[in-house]
């Protein structure tokens, strides 16, 4: 007898938990299901485990978390060239580590970077890349369309070619300070498609105006998770349309932020609001603005996990940037 068909659909696969917590690193990797954990800062620990990611991003936060993301399956683990990866349960996290003085600058950087996780996501059946974080040195430094994040944006086109005909994935892209320029690109990546979320108050970021270079950042505002169970909320920041709004205005454009998100949220179809289950990151352009971050955060998104981050925004004159997860 034939099957129905609602027999063969398997099941949309539950979301990743995405949490922070102050842990050892080696014994959160021994954890059922860890898929990736990451530390952040020149302080973090080091470690061999591929699943472990050092971001080259500093926190404000003291003593600085770790942020840990588990499946509810058993997870293998591996490297291939510079690439790192574990899967596990029809989820897949890669991440690679490039060092432009090797790769020649950032654009060429960002091209072999996006090419390597495109030849490896070919070989898997987790294909569908849900989401993408990038940091990068210097993000800002250069001039009009020589600015080092529009050399990037350039750099992820070429690299992916047309590896996202079906849409782009939710990302991140941030400026770090570390010496030695190496862009950190990472994934999540599912067997199962997600469904991408614009933002009405923002134009999408592939339309961008050509003021914002020769090739417009190629990513989704959110993506809602194949079980509908999650929302990976990129980089969100006080872009309306696509200008930037409240140039050196921390708290006004802390506000157009928090717009932004609960906009996103509706789009998405989710109730309104954040929780404690629901983890944010702050990246941070000033240190000095940190304080007031995390004051405003707290009063206004009670309860929320929310990781600071010492982080330049892709535009210089916005001061604040906020990703992260709604469940
Ligand atoms: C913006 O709204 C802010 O290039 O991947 C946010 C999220 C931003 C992702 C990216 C850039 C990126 O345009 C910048």
């Amino acid at each position: 007898m034939v099957q129905g068909r609602e027999n063969t659909r398997p099941a949309p696969r539950r979301a990743p938990r995405v949490s922070y917590r102050q842990a050892d690193p080696a014994a959160v990797l021994a954890e059922p299901g860890a898929l990736a954990v990451f530390g952040f800062g020149a302080g973090a620990a080091t470690s061999d485990d591929p699943r472990w990611l050092r971001v080259a991003l500093e926190t404000f936060d003291a003593p600085a978390p770790l942020e840990i993301w588990q499946v509810d399956a058993p997870v293998t683990q591996g490297r291939e060239g510079d690439l790192c990866w574990a899967a596990g349960g029809g989820w897949l996290y890669a991440a690679v580590e490039l060092d432009e003085a090797v790769h020649g600058g950032p654009r060429a950087t960002a091209a072999t970077a996006y090419a390597q996780l495109r030849a490896f996501l070919a070989g898997r059946s987790e294909r569908h890349v849900l989401r993408i974080w990038n940091y990068l040195a210097d993000i800002n430094q250069g001039e009009g369309d020589d600015e080092r994040y529009k050399l990037f944006c350039e750099g992820r086109v070429d690299g992916m070619g047309d590896f996202f005909a079906e849409g782009f994935p939710a990302a991140t892209a941030i400026g770090h300070h570390q010496a030695g320029a190496r862009l950190q690109v990472y994934l999540l990546a599912c067997d199962q498609a997600g469904e991408r979320v614009e933002n009405p108050r923002q134009v999408s970021a592939w339309r961008y105006p050509r003021q914002y270079g020769r090739s417009a950042p190629t990513f989704a505002r959110a993506m809602a998770l194949p079980a509908q169970d999650a929302l990976a909320i990129s980089g969100t920041a006080a872009v309306v349309g696509h200008a930037s709004a409240h140039e050196d205005d921390l708290l006004a454009q802390l506000d157009e932020t928090l717009a932004n998100l609960e906009a996103l949220l509706g789009s998405a179809g989710m109730g309104a609001g954040f929780d404690t289950q629901s983890p944010l990151k702050a990246y941070v352009r000033h240190a000095a603005d940190a304080a007031l971050v995390h004051d405003f955060l707290q009063r206004r998104l009670p309860g929320v996990p929310v990781l600071s981050l010492h982080g330049d925004i892709c535009r210089q004159e916005l001061l604040v940037e906020i990703d992260g997860w709604r469940y």
